[in-house]
Protein backbone atom coordinates (compact mmCIF):
# COMPACT_ATOMS: atom_id res chain seq x y z
CA UNK A 1 0.00 0.00 0.00
CA UNK A 2 1.22 3.39 -0.61
CA UNK A 3 0.42 7.14 1.33
CA UNK A 4 -1.58 9.11 -1.89
CA UNK A 5 -2.92 12.24 -2.21
CA UNK A 6 -5.99 13.20 -3.20
CA UNK A 7 -7.41 16.89 -4.44
CA UNK A 8 -10.23 17.96 -2.76
CA UNK A 9 -12.10 21.27 -2.28
CA UNK A 10 -14.06 22.87 0.91
CA UNK A 11 -17.45 22.11 1.86
CA UNK A 12 -19.57 25.16 3.33
CA UNK A 13 -20.74 24.82 7.07
CA UNK A 14 -18.01 22.50 8.54
CA UNK A 15 -18.25 24.53 12.11
CA UNK A 16 -18.02 22.19 15.32
CA UNK A 17 -21.01 23.43 17.26
CA UNK A 18 -22.20 22.46 21.23
CA UNK A 19 -19.93 19.56 20.87
CA UNK A 20 -18.41 18.81 17.20
CA UNK A 21 -19.61 19.09 14.09
CA UNK A 22 -23.17 17.41 13.45
CA UNK A 23 -24.79 16.71 10.14
CA UNK A 24 -27.36 14.89 8.21
CA UNK A 25 -25.45 11.07 7.79
CA UNK A 26 -26.46 12.04 4.11
CA UNK A 27 -24.13 14.90 4.28
CA UNK A 28 -21.31 13.16 5.78
CA UNK A 29 -21.52 10.40 3.22
CA UNK A 30 -20.75 12.71 0.15
CA UNK A 31 -17.49 12.28 -1.32
CA UNK A 32 -14.43 13.69 0.54
CA UNK A 33 -17.26 15.39 3.34
CA UNK A 34 -15.86 13.49 6.44
CA UNK A 35 -11.90 13.34 4.99
CA UNK A 36 -11.77 16.89 4.55
CA UNK A 37 -13.27 17.12 7.91
CA UNK A 38 -10.47 14.29 9.87
CA UNK A 39 -7.42 15.77 7.70
CA UNK A 40 -8.80 19.23 9.20
CA UNK A 41 -8.74 18.00 12.52
CA UNK A 42 -5.69 16.11 11.82
CA UNK A 43 -3.60 19.28 11.08
CA UNK A 44 -4.51 20.79 14.11
CA UNK A 45 -3.76 18.17 16.31
CA UNK A 46 -0.45 17.38 14.53
CA UNK A 47 1.21 20.35 15.25
CA UNK A 48 3.90 20.52 17.46
CA UNK A 49 3.96 17.05 17.38
CA UNK A 50 6.11 14.06 15.63
CA UNK A 51 3.29 12.26 14.07
CA UNK A 52 4.88 8.53 14.32
CA UNK A 53 4.63 9.62 18.52
CA UNK A 54 1.19 10.14 18.40
CA UNK A 55 -1.62 8.10 19.41
CA UNK A 56 -4.97 8.70 18.77
CA UNK A 57 -8.20 6.83 20.12
CA UNK A 58 -11.20 6.77 18.17
CA UNK A 59 -14.57 5.66 19.47
CA UNK A 60 -18.19 6.28 19.21
CA UNK A 61 -21.90 5.14 19.63
CA UNK A 62 -21.42 2.87 16.26
CA UNK A 63 -24.27 4.12 14.74
CA UNK A 64 -24.71 4.18 11.20
CA UNK A 65 -22.07 5.35 9.06
CA UNK A 66 -19.46 4.53 12.07
CA UNK A 67 -17.80 1.61 10.53
CA UNK A 68 -17.18 3.30 7.10
CA UNK A 69 -15.97 6.47 8.68
CA UNK A 70 -13.93 4.48 10.25
CA UNK A 71 -12.18 2.64 7.72
CA UNK A 72 -11.60 6.52 6.52
CA UNK A 73 -9.89 7.30 9.60
CA UNK A 74 -7.70 4.62 9.79
CA UNK A 75 -6.38 5.37 6.10
CA UNK A 76 -6.09 8.99 7.09
CA UNK A 77 -4.23 8.58 10.46
CA UNK A 78 -1.95 6.49 8.22
CA UNK A 79 -1.71 8.57 5.51
CA UNK A 80 -0.79 11.22 7.94
CA UNK A 81 2.00 9.49 9.30
CA UNK A 82 0.02 9.07 12.86
CA UNK A 83 2.27 6.28 14.69
CA UNK A 84 -0.41 4.32 16.61
CA UNK A 85 -4.32 4.46 17.31
CA UNK A 86 -7.05 2.29 19.79
CA UNK A 87 -9.80 1.51 17.72
CA UNK A 88 -12.91 0.70 19.83
CA UNK A 89 -13.74 -2.86 19.52
CA UNK A 90 -16.84 -3.04 16.84
CA UNK A 91 -16.98 1.11 17.12
CA UNK A 92 -18.52 0.67 20.18
CA UNK A 93 -16.70 2.64 22.55
CA UNK A 94 -18.88 5.47 24.60
CA UNK A 95 -18.16 9.18 25.15
CA UNK A 96 -17.19 9.04 28.55
CA UNK A 97 -14.92 6.00 27.95
CA UNK A 98 -13.20 7.74 24.89
CA UNK A 99 -12.54 10.01 28.08
CA UNK A 100 -11.42 7.41 29.81
CA UNK A 101 -9.43 5.51 27.40
CA UNK A 102 -7.41 8.90 26.21
CA UNK A 103 -6.55 8.99 29.74
CA UNK A 104 -5.51 5.63 31.50
CA UNK A 105 -3.64 4.90 27.87
CA UNK A 106 -1.82 8.87 28.13
CA UNK A 107 -3.31 9.23 24.22
CA UNK A 108 -2.47 12.42 22.50
CA UNK A 109 -6.60 13.01 21.59
CA UNK A 110 -9.35 11.47 20.22
CA UNK A 111 -11.74 11.14 17.69
CA UNK A 112 -15.58 10.08 18.53
CA UNK A 113 -18.22 9.31 15.68
CA UNK A 114 -21.18 10.45 17.38
CA UNK A 115 -23.97 12.73 17.04
CA UNK A 116 -25.32 11.83 20.51
CA UNK A 117 -29.00 12.23 21.20
CA UNK A 118 -30.01 13.06 17.61
CA UNK A 119 -31.29 10.00 15.57
CA UNK A 120 -29.43 7.64 13.82
CA UNK A 121 -29.80 5.61 10.96
CA UNK A 122 -29.64 6.66 7.27
CA UNK A 123 -31.95 9.39 7.39
CA UNK A 124 -30.45 10.42 10.90
CA UNK A 125 -27.39 12.03 11.97
CA UNK A 126 -23.62 11.56 12.04
CA UNK A 127 -20.86 13.44 14.14
CA UNK A 128 -17.76 13.60 14.65
CA UNK A 129 -15.87 15.59 17.45
CA UNK A 130 -12.36 15.82 18.54
CA UNK A 131 -10.84 15.79 22.03
CA UNK A 132 -7.98 16.74 23.44
CA UNK A 133 -5.07 14.95 25.60
CA UNK A 134 -6.89 15.80 28.70
CA UNK A 135 -9.74 13.68 27.71
CA UNK A 136 -12.20 16.47 26.87
CA UNK A 137 -13.84 18.10 24.24
CA UNK A 138 -11.64 21.05 22.49
CA UNK A 139 -12.62 23.86 23.81
CA UNK A 140 -13.30 26.88 21.30
CA UNK A 141 -9.64 28.28 20.34
CA UNK A 142 -9.14 24.02 18.69
CA UNK A 143 -12.55 24.24 17.43
CA UNK A 144 -11.99 27.61 15.15
CA UNK A 145 -8.46 26.39 13.80
CA UNK A 146 -10.24 23.19 12.94
CA UNK A 147 -13.05 25.15 10.74
CA UNK A 148 -10.64 27.88 9.51
CA UNK A 149 -8.64 24.67 8.47
CA UNK A 150 -11.89 23.39 6.73
CA UNK A 151 -12.15 26.34 4.63
CA UNK A 152 -8.47 26.50 2.90
CA UNK A 153 -8.29 22.24 2.47
CA UNK A 154 -7.19 21.83 -1.18
CA UNK A 155 -6.00 17.85 -0.58
CA UNK A 156 -6.38 15.33 1.95
CA UNK A 157 -3.53 12.19 2.73
CA UNK A 158 -4.71 8.52 2.97
CA UNK A 159 -3.86 5.19 1.35
CA UNK A 160 -4.45 3.63 -1.65
CA UNK A 161 -6.60 1.37 -0.07
CA UNK A 162 -9.33 2.39 2.48
CA UNK A 163 -11.44 -0.75 3.51
CA UNK A 164 -10.13 -3.82 5.06
CA UNK A 165 -7.03 -2.37 6.97
CA UNK A 166 -8.22 -3.12 10.05
CA UNK A 167 -10.47 -6.21 11.73
CA UNK A 168 -12.22 -4.39 14.26
CA UNK A 169 -13.72 -6.93 15.87
CA UNK A 170 -10.63 -8.85 16.77
CA UNK A 171 -9.45 -7.46 20.48
CA UNK A 172 -5.55 -6.80 20.32
CA UNK A 173 -2.92 -5.23 18.69
CA UNK A 174 -2.52 -4.70 14.55
CA UNK A 175 -0.29 -3.33 12.35
CA UNK A 176 -1.38 -1.15 8.71
CA UNK A 177 1.96 -1.37 6.74
CA UNK A 178 2.63 0.72 4.02
CA UNK A 179 5.44 1.90 1.71
CA UNK A 180 7.25 3.85 3.77
CA UNK A 181 6.02 3.38 7.08
CA UNK A 182 3.30 1.57 9.65
CA UNK A 183 0.66 2.34 11.53
CA UNK A 184 0.01 0.50 14.83
CA UNK A 185 -3.81 -0.25 15.80
CA UNK A 186 -5.30 -1.81 19.00
CA UNK A 187 -8.76 -2.59 19.19
CA UNK A 188 -10.06 -1.86 22.48
CA UNK A 189 -12.56 -3.50 24.74
CA UNK A 190 -12.97 -0.06 26.42
CA UNK A 191 -15.67 -1.58 28.98
CA UNK A 192 -12.46 -2.76 30.70
CA UNK A 193 -10.89 0.11 31.05
CA UNK A 194 -13.87 2.07 31.86
CA UNK A 195 -15.27 0.03 35.11
CA UNK A 196 -11.08 -0.39 36.76
CA UNK A 197 -11.53 3.66 36.24
CA UNK A 198 -14.90 2.98 38.04
CA UNK A 199 -13.58 0.74 40.79
CA UNK A 200 -11.12 3.75 42.30
CA UNK A 201 -14.50 5.62 42.40
CA UNK A 202 -16.67 4.10 44.75
CA UNK A 203 -17.22 1.17 47.01
CA UNK A 204 -18.19 -1.52 44.47
CA UNK A 205 -19.14 -3.58 47.61
CA UNK A 206 -21.32 -1.27 49.43
CA UNK A 207 -22.84 -0.76 45.70
CA UNK A 208 -23.32 -4.23 45.49
CA UNK A 209 -25.20 -5.40 48.68
CA UNK A 210 -27.43 -2.08 48.41
CA UNK A 211 -28.32 -3.43 45.02
CA UNK A 212 -29.13 -6.75 46.35
CA UNK A 213 -32.14 -5.44 48.26
CA UNK A 214 -33.37 -3.32 45.57
CA UNK A 215 -35.22 -3.29 42.16
CA UNK A 216 -33.53 -1.14 39.72
CA UNK A 217 -34.43 -0.32 35.63
CA UNK A 218 -32.16 1.14 33.49
CA UNK A 219 -32.84 1.94 29.96
CA UNK A 220 -29.57 2.20 27.29
CA UNK A 221 -32.26 3.27 24.56
CA UNK A 222 -30.54 0.79 22.25
CA UNK A 223 -27.54 2.78 22.19
CA UNK A 224 -24.09 2.90 23.46
CA UNK A 225 -24.27 1.79 26.76
CA UNK A 226 -25.84 -1.99 26.48
CA UNK A 227 -22.42 -3.55 27.23
CA UNK A 228 -21.65 -1.02 30.22
CA UNK A 229 -24.63 -1.21 31.85
CA UNK A 230 -24.59 -5.44 31.21
CA UNK A 231 -20.74 -5.74 32.57
CA UNK A 232 -21.01 -3.36 35.15
CA UNK A 233 -24.30 -3.06 36.56
CA UNK A 234 -25.62 -6.60 36.00
CA UNK A 235 -22.17 -8.33 36.07
CA UNK A 236 -20.47 -6.56 38.47
CA UNK A 237 -22.77 -5.10 41.13
CA UNK A 238 -25.52 -8.15 40.88
CA UNK A 239 -28.21 -6.01 39.51
CA UNK A 240 -30.80 -8.54 38.17
CA UNK A 241 -30.53 -9.49 34.89
CA UNK A 242 -34.17 -7.60 33.72
CA UNK A 243 -32.90 -4.62 35.11
CA UNK A 244 -31.10 -3.89 32.16
CA UNK A 245 -33.43 -3.11 28.91
CA UNK A 246 -32.42 -1.90 25.47
CA UNK A 247 -28.98 -2.85 25.58
CA UNK A 248 -28.03 -4.08 22.53
CA UNK A 249 -26.64 -1.53 20.38
CA UNK A 250 -28.33 -0.88 16.99
CA UNK A 251 -27.34 1.22 14.32
CA UNK A 252 -30.30 3.53 14.09
CA UNK A 253 -31.26 3.10 17.74
CA UNK A 254 -34.36 1.08 17.12
CA UNK A 255 -35.55 4.10 15.49
CA UNK A 256 -35.57 5.92 18.31
CA UNK A 257 -34.57 9.27 19.49
CA UNK A 258 -32.02 8.41 21.72
CA UNK A 259 -32.57 11.55 24.45
CA UNK A 260 -33.33 10.54 28.10
CA UNK A 261 -36.08 12.74 29.55
CA UNK A 262 -39.42 12.37 30.23
CA UNK A 263 -40.75 12.79 26.18
CA UNK A 264 -37.99 10.66 24.27
CA UNK A 265 -37.96 7.91 27.63
CA UNK A 266 -41.29 7.51 28.38
CA UNK A 267 -41.75 4.19 28.14
CA UNK A 268 -39.17 4.32 30.85
CA UNK A 269 -41.06 6.54 32.84
CA UNK A 270 -44.28 4.42 32.64
CA UNK A 271 -42.54 1.08 33.21
CA UNK A 272 -41.31 2.92 36.77
CA UNK A 273 -45.18 4.08 37.21
CA UNK A 274 -46.69 1.01 36.82
CA UNK A 275 -43.84 -1.69 38.11
CA UNK A 276 -42.32 -2.22 41.33
CA UNK A 277 -38.76 -0.31 41.22
CA UNK A 278 -37.09 1.74 43.34
CA UNK A 279 -34.91 3.35 40.81
CA UNK A 280 -34.69 4.00 37.27
CA UNK A 281 -32.26 5.33 35.34
CA UNK A 282 -31.66 6.00 30.83
CA UNK A 283 -28.72 7.05 28.70
CA UNK A 284 -28.76 8.64 25.74
CA UNK A 285 -27.03 7.62 22.02
CA UNK A 286 -23.37 7.81 23.11
CA UNK A 287 -24.24 7.53 26.86
CA UNK A 288 -22.90 10.65 28.48
CA UNK A 289 -26.01 12.15 29.90
CA UNK A 290 -28.47 10.57 32.48
CA UNK A 291 -32.17 11.06 33.24
CA UNK A 292 -32.87 9.75 37.30
CA UNK A 293 -36.32 8.12 38.48
CA UNK A 294 -37.58 7.45 41.61
CA UNK A 295 -40.05 4.77 42.62
CA UNK A 296 -42.99 5.89 40.88
CA UNK A 297 -41.54 7.20 37.88
CA UNK A 298 -40.69 10.43 40.05
CA UNK A 299 -38.28 12.38 38.07
CA UNK A 300 -35.39 14.05 39.45
CA UNK A 301 -34.49 17.17 37.07
CA UNK A 302 -30.94 17.50 36.04
CA UNK A 303 -30.48 20.52 37.89
CA UNK A 304 -31.50 18.76 40.97
CA UNK A 305 -29.43 16.10 40.38
CA UNK A 306 -26.67 17.80 40.25
CA UNK A 307 -27.35 19.95 43.88
CA UNK A 308 -28.24 16.81 45.26
CA UNK A 309 -24.89 14.75 44.57
CA UNK A 310 -22.88 18.26 45.19
CA UNK A 311 -24.63 18.30 48.93
CA UNK A 312 -23.38 14.85 49.29
CA UNK A 313 -20.56 13.96 47.53
CA UNK A 314 -18.60 13.10 50.67
CA UNK A 315 -19.92 9.53 50.91
CA UNK A 316 -18.55 8.50 47.21
CA UNK A 317 -14.57 7.40 48.23
CA UNK A 318 -13.31 9.09 45.77
CA UNK A 319 -14.46 12.66 46.70
CA UNK A 320 -13.43 11.79 50.44
CA UNK A 321 -9.87 10.49 49.63
CA UNK A 322 -9.21 13.79 46.88
CA UNK A 323 -11.60 16.68 48.56
CA UNK A 324 -14.69 18.37 46.92
CA UNK A 325 -12.49 21.44 44.87
CA UNK A 326 -15.63 23.37 43.63
CA UNK A 327 -19.01 22.79 41.53
CA UNK A 328 -19.55 23.98 37.90
CA UNK A 329 -22.79 24.08 36.28
CA UNK A 330 -23.82 25.56 32.89
CA UNK A 331 -25.61 29.46 32.80
CA UNK A 332 -28.74 27.88 31.86
CA UNK A 333 -28.67 25.09 34.46
CA UNK A 334 -30.94 25.91 37.14
CA UNK A 335 -28.96 27.49 40.49
CA UNK A 336 -30.15 24.77 42.62
CA UNK A 337 -26.22 24.16 43.38
CA UNK A 338 -25.35 27.50 44.18
CA UNK A 339 -27.68 27.28 47.35
CA UNK A 340 -25.48 24.00 48.21
CA UNK A 341 -22.32 25.62 47.40
CA UNK A 342 -23.44 28.74 50.00
CA UNK A 343 -24.19 26.04 52.28
CA UNK A 344 -21.52 24.40 52.54
CA UNK A 345 -18.77 26.96 51.60
CA UNK A 346 -17.85 25.59 48.46
CA UNK A 347 -17.06 27.61 45.13
CA UNK A 348 -19.48 27.40 42.20
CA UNK A 349 -18.49 28.30 38.54
CA UNK A 350 -20.91 29.56 35.22
CA UNK A 351 -20.18 28.42 31.98
CA UNK A 352 -21.15 28.53 28.97
CA UNK A 353 -23.25 25.57 27.76
CA UNK A 354 -21.37 22.60 26.68
CA UNK A 355 -19.08 20.73 28.61
CA UNK A 356 -15.87 21.78 26.63
CA UNK A 357 -16.35 25.14 29.12
CA UNK A 358 -15.53 22.51 31.97
CA UNK A 359 -12.74 20.91 31.14
CA UNK A 360 -9.83 23.64 32.26
CA UNK A 361 -11.69 24.39 35.48
CA UNK A 362 -11.38 20.98 35.73
CA UNK A 363 -7.58 20.67 34.71
CA UNK A 364 -6.94 23.44 36.88
CA UNK A 365 -8.41 21.15 39.97
CA UNK A 366 -10.43 23.92 40.59
CA UNK A 367 -13.98 22.25 39.81
CA UNK A 368 -15.38 18.04 41.17
CA UNK A 369 -18.49 17.69 40.01
CA UNK A 370 -19.60 19.65 36.88
CA UNK A 371 -23.55 19.66 35.32
CA UNK A 372 -25.99 20.48 33.11
CA UNK A 373 -29.66 20.85 32.89
CA UNK A 374 -29.48 19.51 29.62
CA UNK A 375 -29.19 15.49 31.73
CA UNK A 376 -25.54 16.09 31.86
CA UNK A 377 -23.48 15.42 35.07
CA UNK A 378 -20.12 14.24 35.58
CA UNK A 379 -17.07 14.74 37.85
CA UNK A 380 -13.08 15.24 37.20
CA UNK A 381 -12.21 11.70 36.65
CA UNK A 382 -12.32 12.35 33.26
CA UNK A 383 -13.24 15.19 31.25
CA UNK A 384 -16.90 14.39 30.13
CA UNK A 385 -20.43 13.77 31.37
CA UNK A 386 -20.74 10.77 32.31
CA UNK A 387 -23.67 8.20 32.67
CA UNK A 388 -23.43 5.67 34.28
CA UNK A 389 -20.88 7.61 36.75
CA UNK A 390 -24.21 9.53 37.73
CA UNK A 391 -26.16 6.66 38.38
CA UNK A 392 -23.52 5.12 40.70
CA UNK A 393 -23.30 8.19 42.18
CA UNK A 394 -27.09 8.22 42.86
CA UNK A 395 -26.72 4.65 44.48
CA UNK A 396 -23.75 5.38 45.99
CA UNK A 397 -25.65 8.38 48.04
CA UNK A 398 -28.58 6.36 48.15
CA UNK A 399 -26.83 3.61 49.61
CA UNK A 400 -25.35 5.79 52.10
CA UNK A 401 -28.08 8.63 53.15
CA UNK A 402 -30.80 7.42 55.27
CA UNK A 403 -33.64 7.54 53.35
CA UNK A 404 -36.02 5.30 51.97
CA UNK A 405 -36.41 6.74 48.33
CA UNK A 406 -35.35 9.42 45.65
CA UNK A 407 -38.46 10.99 46.39
CA UNK A 408 -37.67 11.45 50.03
CA UNK A 409 -34.02 12.34 49.53
CA UNK A 410 -35.45 15.58 47.41
CA UNK A 411 -37.75 16.62 49.65
CA UNK A 412 -35.24 16.63 52.29
CA UNK A 413 -33.31 18.78 50.40
CA UNK A 414 -35.66 21.56 48.98
CA UNK A 415 -36.99 21.56 52.57
CA UNK A 416 -33.19 22.37 53.75
CA UNK A 417 -31.84 24.20 50.94
CA UNK A 418 -35.07 25.87 49.51
CA UNK A 419 -36.14 24.78 45.67
CA UNK A 420 -35.80 25.84 42.06
CA UNK A 421 -38.96 24.91 40.20
CA UNK A 422 -37.58 24.85 36.73
CA UNK A 423 -38.56 23.71 33.04
CA UNK A 424 -37.10 23.81 29.85
CA UNK A 425 -39.06 24.61 26.75
CA UNK A 426 -37.67 23.32 23.61
CA UNK A 427 -39.08 24.73 19.87
CA UNK A 428 -37.21 21.95 17.45
CA UNK A 429 -36.55 22.15 13.78
CA UNK A 430 -37.70 25.77 13.15
CA UNK A 431 -37.01 27.69 10.19
CA UNK A 432 -33.25 29.37 11.12
CA UNK A 433 -34.29 32.82 9.70
CA UNK A 434 -37.11 33.67 11.81
CA UNK A 435 -35.18 32.42 14.73
CA UNK A 436 -32.79 34.56 14.09
CA UNK A 437 -34.66 37.59 14.03
CA UNK A 438 -36.49 36.84 17.13
CA UNK A 439 -32.70 36.58 19.16
CA UNK A 440 -32.15 39.98 17.72
CA UNK A 441 -35.52 40.75 18.41
CA UNK A 442 -35.31 39.74 22.04
CA UNK A 443 -31.65 40.81 22.58
CA UNK A 444 -32.73 44.83 21.04
CA UNK A 445 -35.79 44.58 23.98
CA UNK A 446 -33.99 43.50 26.42
CA UNK A 447 -30.62 45.60 26.11
CA UNK A 448 -33.02 48.69 26.37
CA UNK A 449 -31.92 50.48 29.01
CA UNK A 450 -36.10 51.28 29.69
CA UNK A 451 -36.19 47.47 30.07
CA UNK A 452 -35.06 46.93 33.34
CA UNK A 453 -37.57 48.23 35.75
CA UNK A 454 -40.98 47.36 33.67
CA UNK A 455 -43.52 45.05 34.95
CA UNK A 456 -45.14 42.27 33.17
CA UNK A 457 -48.18 40.33 34.14
CA UNK A 458 -49.17 36.95 33.43
CA UNK A 459 -53.05 35.88 32.33
CA UNK A 460 -53.35 34.49 35.97
CA UNK A 461 -52.06 37.81 37.47
CA UNK A 462 -48.61 37.35 38.34
CA UNK A 463 -46.27 40.53 38.49
CA UNK A 464 -42.96 40.02 37.18
CA UNK A 465 -40.63 43.17 37.48
CA UNK A 466 -37.42 43.10 35.17
CA UNK A 467 -34.32 43.29 37.80
CA UNK A 468 -31.84 42.60 35.13
CA UNK A 469 -31.09 41.59 31.55
CA UNK A 470 -28.22 40.58 29.14
CA UNK A 471 -26.61 39.24 26.69
CA UNK A 472 -24.37 36.55 28.51
CA UNK A 473 -20.71 36.52 27.60
CA UNK A 474 -18.51 34.53 29.44
CA UNK A 475 -15.48 35.54 31.21
CA UNK A 476 -13.00 32.67 31.44
CA UNK A 477 -13.07 32.02 35.33
CA UNK A 478 -8.88 30.91 35.05
CA UNK A 479 -7.65 33.67 32.19
CA UNK A 480 -10.32 36.53 33.29
CA UNK A 481 -10.97 37.26 29.17
CA UNK A 482 -13.90 37.48 27.89
CA UNK A 483 -14.74 35.15 25.44
CA UNK A 484 -16.73 35.45 22.05
CA UNK A 485 -18.30 38.41 23.54
CA UNK A 486 -22.13 37.17 23.67
CA UNK A 487 -23.92 34.36 22.14
CA UNK A 488 -24.74 32.20 24.64
CA UNK A 489 -27.76 33.02 25.52
CA UNK A 490 -30.24 36.01 26.14
CA UNK A 491 -30.75 36.43 30.24
CA UNK A 492 -33.60 38.31 31.91
CA UNK A 493 -33.77 38.26 35.72
CA UNK A 494 -37.07 39.07 37.73
CA UNK A 495 -38.59 39.98 41.10
CA UNK A 496 -34.71 40.13 42.85
CA UNK A 497 -32.94 37.72 41.22
CA UNK A 498 -34.82 34.29 42.18
CA UNK A 499 -36.98 34.62 38.90
CA UNK A 500 -35.20 33.85 35.47
CA UNK A 501 -35.93 33.48 31.66
CA UNK A 502 -32.97 32.55 29.27
CA UNK A 503 -33.89 32.21 25.15
CA UNK A 504 -30.97 30.28 23.48
CA UNK A 505 -30.60 28.72 20.21
CA UNK A 506 -29.17 25.30 20.00
CA UNK A 507 -25.84 24.34 18.93
CA UNK A 508 -26.35 20.65 18.11
CA UNK A 509 -28.97 20.84 15.57
CA UNK A 510 -28.06 19.35 12.07
CA UNK A 511 -30.54 21.75 10.55
CA UNK A 512 -32.90 24.60 10.87
CA UNK A 513 -32.80 26.00 14.53
CA UNK A 514 -33.76 25.09 17.99
CA UNK A 515 -34.64 27.64 19.90
CA UNK A 516 -34.35 26.91 23.96
CA UNK A 517 -36.55 28.56 26.78
CA UNK A 518 -34.89 27.81 30.14
CA UNK A 519 -37.46 28.86 32.94
CA UNK A 520 -36.12 28.86 36.85
CA UNK A 521 -37.89 30.37 40.27
CA UNK A 522 -36.77 30.67 43.55
CA UNK A 523 -39.14 29.55 46.26
CA UNK A 524 -37.86 28.74 50.06
CA UNK A 525 -41.55 27.64 51.54
CA UNK A 526 -43.90 25.93 49.04
CA UNK A 527 -41.26 23.32 48.15
CA UNK A 528 -43.23 20.15 47.37
CA UNK A 529 -45.57 22.42 45.06
CA UNK A 530 -46.53 22.13 41.58
CA UNK A 531 -44.00 23.40 38.69
CA UNK A 532 -46.53 24.33 36.43
CA UNK A 533 -47.87 26.73 38.92
CA UNK A 534 -44.58 28.75 39.32
CA UNK A 535 -43.19 27.81 35.10
CA UNK A 536 -46.21 28.38 33.21
CA UNK A 537 -47.16 31.95 34.02
CA UNK A 538 -43.19 32.39 33.66
CA UNK A 539 -43.23 31.05 29.96
CA UNK A 540 -46.35 33.54 29.19
CA UNK A 541 -44.53 36.48 30.24
CA UNK A 542 -41.31 35.25 28.54
CA UNK A 543 -42.90 34.49 25.37
CA UNK A 544 -44.81 37.41 25.30
CA UNK A 545 -41.67 39.58 25.15
CA UNK A 546 -40.34 37.13 22.92
CA UNK A 547 -43.15 37.36 20.41
CA UNK A 548 -42.01 33.42 19.47
CA UNK A 549 -45.18 32.84 18.16
CA UNK A 550 -45.17 35.81 15.75
CA UNK A 551 -41.76 34.97 14.44
CA UNK A 552 -42.07 31.19 14.17
CA UNK A 553 -45.33 30.33 14.32
CA UNK A 554 -45.29 27.70 17.24
CA UNK A 555 -47.46 27.51 19.31
CA UNK A 556 -46.57 25.27 21.91
CA UNK A 557 -42.94 23.65 22.45
CA UNK A 558 -42.02 20.21 21.13
CA UNK A 559 -40.37 19.06 24.35
CA UNK A 560 -40.78 20.06 27.90
CA UNK A 561 -37.98 18.70 30.38
C1 LIG B 1 -27.09 20.48 24.00
C2 LIG B 1 -27.23 20.79 25.47
C3 LIG B 1 -25.87 21.02 26.10
C4 LIG B 1 -24.99 19.79 25.85
C5 LIG B 1 -24.93 19.51 24.37
C6 LIG B 1 -24.15 18.26 24.05
O1 LIG B 1 -26.52 21.58 23.34
O2 LIG B 1 -28.06 21.91 25.66
O3 LIG B 1 -26.03 21.27 27.46
O4 LIG B 1 -23.70 20.01 26.35
O5 LIG B 1 -26.24 19.36 23.84
O6 LIG B 1 -24.69 17.15 24.67
P1 LIG B 1 -27.40 22.64 22.51
O7 LIG B 1 -26.41 23.57 21.91
O8 LIG B 1 -28.20 21.86 21.52
O9 LIG B 1 -28.30 23.30 23.50
V1 LIG B 1 -24.62 15.65 23.89
O10 LIG B 1 -25.03 14.43 25.01
O11 LIG B 1 -25.62 15.93 22.61
O12 LIG B 1 -23.02 15.55 23.39
CO1 LIG C 1 -24.52 12.61 24.46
Amino acid sequence: MKVITVNTSPFDGQKPGTSGLRKPVQTFMQPNYTENFVQSILDVALVGRVSKDVTLVIGGDGRYFSKPAIDSIVAICAGNGVGRILVAHNGIMSTPAVSAVIRARKADGGIILTASHNPGGPNGDFGIKYNCDNGGPAPDQITNQIFARTKELTSYKTLDQVTGLIKIDQIGEQVVQYEGGQLAVEIVDSVNIYLDLLRTIFDFAQLRSFLATKKILIDAMNGVMGPYVKRILVQELGALEQSAIRCIPMEDFGGEHPDPNLTYAADLVNKMKVGDYDFGAAFDGDGDRNMILGRGGFFVTPSDSLAVLSDNLETIPYFKKNGVKGYARSMPTSRAVDLVASQNKVNVYETPTGWKYFGNLMDAGRVSICGEESFGTGSDHIREKDGLWAVLAWLSVLASVKVDSVETLLKQHWSKNGRYFYARYDYENCESEPCTRMMAHIKQTITDPSFVGQTFKSSNGVEYRVNEAFDYAYTNHLTGEIEGGGGHGLVILFNEGATRAIFRLSGTGSSGATVRLYLEQRESKNVNGNVDDYIKPLAEVALNISKLTQFTGRQAPTVIT
